[in-house]
């Protein structure tokens, strides 16, 4: 009898002890994860072609290879064609690509980034270069090579997880990574600049604004990378994106620093920029941009519009801290 209790007794004892254990509530992630050893091979091959200036074999060769490349991954490909103006009256040829993922479905978000580069090295600190087109591994191939890598994570799942997979659970949710042609021709700096200047960068976009790639197309919102590969770099929340699209930029923010990537996403305000979100915008589709600030100076990343714009300034560690954020996003959108 005795003993009976003591069993007793001592049941009660662990069953209190088992009960004041700290709950660990870790939070797992119901995304894959993000490669960036991939996200940089596609940055470094978009720089293998050379600068992807607009009426150039390099820039029309990695136009194939970006469409290709998102082709391979099941995605549908839209061409849009279209003839445009530099500042100064050049006749440019320039192409929209758009790689939809579940093309019918209804509700859709966009990713997009600027695959052409910088025709003019203009804030180089060599003056001689200022009319030298630069590679662009930072500002235009980094956001391309997310995507790609996005792109190549959805492949991956819809031949892995069957009826488990992304689209298979979201039937009604579709993907748009858009790649805007002819962002960086805006007027350079050893030109005087028109009133129009404004008007001069984010070409594509401007017409894509005007035209879209599927007629009655919309999305639910937009999310335009920027210079999303340097070393010390970090994202502020951009003016026009808080302004148009408030909700977006805490979707995006609130994913980064669930996951762990909350020193990449500040919740500090910085400026406005110009750029292709402005124009997602401008057609009814609410869309932020994320964009860099480089930590130690305060202004755009350092290689900004300079010869260094390479593959030696490029962070794995950007990359994926940007890449695991949209994956974040899309698998948590419903
Ligand atoms: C301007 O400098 C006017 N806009 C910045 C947009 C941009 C250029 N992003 C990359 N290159
Ligand atoms: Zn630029």
């Amino acid at each position: 009898m005795r003993k009976l209790l003591y069993i007793f007794l001592f049941s009660l004892l662990w069953q209190g002890c088992k009960e004041k254990k700290p709950v660990v509530t870790e939070y797992v992630s119901p995304a894959p994860q993000f490669c960036e050893d991939s996200a940089y091979a596609y940055v470094a091959a978009q720089c293998a072609f050379g600068p992807r200036v607009m009426n150039t074999a390099a820039h029309d060769s990695c136009g194939d290879y970006i469409a290709q490349k998102f082709s391979s991954f099941g995605a549908t490909v839209y061409d849009q064609y279209a003839d445009s103006k530099l500042y100064d009256g050049t006749a440019i040829k320039m192409r929209n690509i758009i790689a939809a993922f579940n093309p019918d479905a209804p509700a859709r978000i966009i990713i997009s980034g600027h695959w052409d580069s910088r025709p003019w090295a203009d804030y180089d600190n060599d003056s001689a270069y200022h009319r030298t087109p630069i590679d662009g591994a930072n500002d235009g191939a980094s956001s391309i090579g997310v995507m790609l890598e996005l792109a190549r994570q959805l492949h991956q799942d819809a031949a892995e997880k069957g009826d488990s997979s992304f689209f298979a659970l979201r039937p009604s949710l579709g993907i748009d990574f858009i790649c805007w042609d002819a962002e960086d021709c805006g007027t350079p700096s050893f030109e005087a600049h028109g009133e129009n200047h404004e008007s001069t960068w984010c070409l594509g976009s401007q017409y894509w604004s005007g035209k879209h790639h599927v007629d009655g197309y919309t999305a639910r919102y937009g999310i335009n990378l920027d210079m999303v590969g340097n070393a010390n770099s970090i994202f502020f929340r951009e003016t026009i994106s808080m302004l148009y699209a408030p909700s977006v930029v805490d979707k995006v923010w609130a994913a980064a620093h669930r996951i762990g990537y909350g020193k990449f996403f500040s919740y500090e305000d910085g400026g406005a920029v110009t750029d292709d979100h402005v124009q997602v915008n401008r057609s009814g589709i609410p869309c932020i941009d994320v964009i860099a600030t480089d930590t130690n100076s305060g202004g755009f990343p350092v290689t900004w519009h300079t010869m260094n714009d390479n593959m030696k300034y490029i962070s794995k560690e950007t990359l994926k801290a940007v890449g695991q954020t949209m994956l974040e996003v899309m698998w948590t959108e419903q």
